[in-house]
């Protein structure tokens, strides 16, 4: 068995099929992930449990890692794609990493192979793209000579293993004996249930609609959100309690979208659907909305601390949580980014504390040994990432540590605003406004 890139998905895949007793070839095109691996060591510090898995299967000698495509290829009888597949700056879906490796793979692969694509892609793209590379380097007839199947991967970054041991999984190709095969392989080795669909493109399309629900709907409780703000209503008050009807999925506003899935998947059904004519509009305008989160949060800084006598330039601004949602040390498209440049744009000096980057760099930024050390002197603290060590940070504490007076601008609803103004802040937060001084009247103590 070969696995085609060991990245957050690649790496845990290869590592779960070993471990269930399978050789395992896991090619890579970066030298130092190949040296890494073969060390037992796994970069995925944030990924509970892959570490382990990783030492005790290279250790057994059923995970090696390798340059070589045809070190990793030649033989294996089924081939795991799992490139990733972000868009370029025009939004436009970069498929070359994957398209680069089916080619590697038509080259040194053998007939009767079958070639499983986790990569998220557009519905078809498999069938279009990564069928015919394969087919053009092999000689070899897709569904004929090869299997050629989809199996997205659909773990969450963070707990990924934990997902791939319980998550069911997708299984779509061209003939109903290659999707048979595949999906009794996953049930197999992971100990999920497979579903089997009727082909690559329907699967595909399973993992976008759901990727794409998440990302709309976190959409409209943003769009709300900022009307909310308006009306003088709490939105988060309103999804915990619609969250209480058995039918209601419960999304959150905040900062915005990020990560390696949410902020380009949604371009993969868009192009797909520019090509048959029909523009998935909710899903665009979507993307849209939640692209303009981070404004919203910079508009929300601005202004807090004008309600605090402060503008932005030339005030101290420190911002807590970079990454691009909780638990992961994983900064890929944070939205948290553009709102740190956008401040800094504005003349703002600012501090970062973020507890899954301690003593690195982050956007320009050093970051700070702690959150109230990142709040020393702070006109306005902003949360950006709502990490579980937040939860129990003093909010006396943090206002004490920062300047007198001080905004505090929830960008993930993670305080309670009543305890943030009565520890002496002005707060704010995305679908709530502005709390404390000339905001709402607070509710009497009970
Ligand atoms: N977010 C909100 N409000 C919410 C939920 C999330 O603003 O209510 C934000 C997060 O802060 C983050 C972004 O959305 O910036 C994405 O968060 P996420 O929890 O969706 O995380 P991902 O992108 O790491 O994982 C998603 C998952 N998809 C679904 O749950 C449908 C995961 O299961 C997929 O495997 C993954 O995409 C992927 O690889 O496609």
């Amino acid at each position: 068995m070969a696995v085609v890139g060991l990245g957050r998905i690649g790496l845990p895949t290869a590592a779960l099929f070993a471990d269930a007793g399978a050789h395992v070839k896991g090619y890579d095109v970066d030298s130092a992930v190949v040296k890494e691996t073969n060390a037992g060591e796994c970069r995925f510090t944030d990924e509970p449990g892959l570490h382990e898995v990783v030492r005790r299967n290279v250790r057994a000698g059923r995970l090696v890692a390798t340059i070589s495509p045809r070190d990793a290829i030649s033989g294996a009888d089924f081939i795991v794609l799992c490139l990733p597949t972000p868009v370029d700056l025009t939004r436009t879906p970069d498929y070359s990493a994957v398209r680069r490796a089916a080619l590697d793979v038509g080259k040194w692969m053998k007939k009767g192979t079958v070639v499983i694509t986790e990569s998220t892609v557009g519905p078809g793209v498999v069938e279009s793209m990564i069928g015919p590379a394969l087919e053009d380097q092999s000689g070899l007839k897709a569904n004929v000579d090869f299997g050629l199947a989809s199996c997205p991967e659909r773990s969450d970054p963070g707990k990924i293993l934990a997902d791939m041991k319980t998550v069911p999984r997708i299984v779509g190709s061209g003939s109903v004996g290659c999707t048979e095969t595949v999906a009794s392989l996953y049930e197999a080795a992971f100990g999920v249930r497979a579903i089997r669909v009727s082909n690559s493109r329907t699967a595909n399309a399973v993992k976008l609609t759901e990727n794409i629900f998440r990302d709309v709907n976190i959409a409209l409780s943003n769009e709300f959100a900022i009307l909310f703000e308006k009306l003088g209503i709490d939105a988060k008050e309103v999804i915990d309690t619609c969250a209480t009807k058995y039918n209601f999925v419960a999304h959150y506003p905040g900062a915005g979208v990020g990560g390696p899935c949410l902020p380009s998947n949604s371009y993969y059904m868009i192009a797909e659907g520019v090509k048959v004519g029909n523009i998935p509009y909710l899903v665009r305008f979507g993307r849209e909305i939640n692209d303009r989160m981070p404004d919203h949060v910079v508009e929300l800084t601005a202004e807090a601390l004008n309600e605090v006598g402060k503008t932005v330039r030339g005030s101290k601004v420190a911002v807590l949580g970079v990454t691009y949602k909780p638990g992961v040390k994983d900064v890929q498209l944070s939205p948290v980014k553009s709102i740190i440049q956008r401040l800094s744009v504005m003349g703002a000096e600012l501090t970062v504390y973020d507890p899954m980057l301690e003593g690195e760099r982050v956007f320009g930024y050093k970051v700070s040994k702690s959150a109230l050390e990142a709040a020393g002197g702070a006109s306005c603290v902003v949360l950006g990432t709502a990490h579980s060590e937040f939860k129990n940070l003093s909010l006396d504490d943090l206002s004490k540590a920062a300047a007198k007076p001080a905004a505090l601008v929830d960008a993930r609803n993670a305080f309670d605003p009543v305890k943030a103004v009565r520890a002496g802040f002005v707060y704010c937060g995305v679908g709530r406004g502005l709390r404390g001084l000339s905001g709402p009247a607070l509710p009497k103590a009970p």
